[in-house]
């Protein structure tokens, strides 16, 4: 039986990196795709930006394709997280042969807790001059977080070289959220064997760009984890690198990290790698671990040897690069 995949393209240029990643699962399986709708022009046409079938086929999905939301992200990508019940969002950033990189070193993953801290939505306008946003940390979402960077830092066949993992936290500042996400973190750590190094948040932003190789794996809130991986997807050459994979115990959303890059969407020019590198870990998520590794392989050569997209000091179309890539899968 073939897996049914929900495919979102979203905005600007998910327009274009999702079908080239299309392209690529067609070329290594047989899967069933189904197209559903999300982002800012869905809400312009219809006032909704999360149509309700859009969320329950992702429920129902055995994994979802997504590529960017502009405007709407909030409303598009926060409830797509909850519709797959995804506690971590899982974002390797490393830098590859042949890509002129800042710091070409850098090989690390951030596991960032994926429902709650800023981004859950709780925001209020008081006043003409007063708005409020509530921080909102458990100690069960910081748990299970910290129970899938054991489980991963352990797994032999996950990508970590690492003994342990780091915490960034921001703990000294926000005692209570931060305090509380840090504590539950140690805490299941420690009972699981597992060694841990805090980093506050600020210093990590300055030590990564010193040296990204004390850094393997990196347990983080959600805010933290959205920024700081930004801030190394710089480290390797940009955004159109780094992939992502929402995973929750049963069902899991995979999407580039990078949004909707309003400055080149339509014309072509997207580096579709992200997205593509995004449907190898929706190939490992559904156990398809040699057509990941095909992938990835395929994705490594083309990035050394070329087409390369103008992202990465090329005169390519996303197109051309992703007909490279499909060339070059076994
Ligand atoms: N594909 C990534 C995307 O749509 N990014 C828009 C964004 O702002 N995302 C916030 C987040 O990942 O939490």
């Amino acid at each position: 039986m073939s897996e049914e995949i929900v495919v979102i393209e979203g905005d600007g240029i998910g327009q274009e990196v999702v079908p080239a990643a299309v392209s690529v699962l067609e070329a290594v399986g047989d899967f069933e795709f189904v197209a559903a709708e999300a982002g800012d022009a869905v809400r312009e046409a219809t006032g909704e930006a999360l149509p309700q079938e859009t969320y329950d086929a992702v429920a129902d999905a055995d994994a979802t394709l997504f590529g960017a939301a502009g405007e709407t992200a909030a409303d598009v990508i926060l409830p797509l997280r909850e519709a797959v019940g995804s506690f971590v969002n899982i974002r390797p950033a490393r830098s590859y042969p042949g890509v002129d990189a800042v710091r070409p070193e850098t090989d690390l993953v951030f596991l960032r807790e994926n429902t709650e801290g800023v981004y859950s939505g709780h925001e209020d306008r008081l006043s003409d001059d007063l708005s409020t946003l509530t921080r909102v940390v458990t100690t069960s979402a910081s748990e299970q977080l910290a129970e899938f960077a054991c489980e991963y830092v352990t797994d032999a066949d996950a990508d970590a070289d690492a003994d342990g993992f780091q915490i960034v936290h921001k703990a000294n500042v926000m005692r209570e959220t931060d305090g509380r996400f840090r504590d539950a973190v140690v805490d299941v750590a420690e009972a699981e064997g597992v060694e841990t190094e805090e980093v506050l948040m600020d210093a990590f932003a300055t030590r990564i760009c010193l040296d990204p190789t004390q850094f393997d794996v990196v347990v983080c809130p959600n805010l933290a984890g959205d920024v700081l991986s930004d801030l190394a997807a710089g480290l390797v050459g940009g955004l159109g690198l780094l992939p992502s994979a929402n995973v929750g115990p049963d069902n899991a959303l995979f999407e580039p990290v990078h949004g909707t890059a309003p400055d080149i969407a339509g014309e072509g020019l997207a580096n579709p790698a992200a997205a593509i590198l995004s449907a190898a870990m929706l190939l490992e998520h559904l156990g398809y671990d040699d057509e990941a590794a095909n992938v990835r392989t395929a994705v490594e050569s083309v990035l050394e040897d070329g087409p390369r997209t103008a992202d990465l000091g090329g005169d390519a179309g996303t197109d051309e690069v992703t007909d490279a890539i499909v060339g070059r899968l076994e």
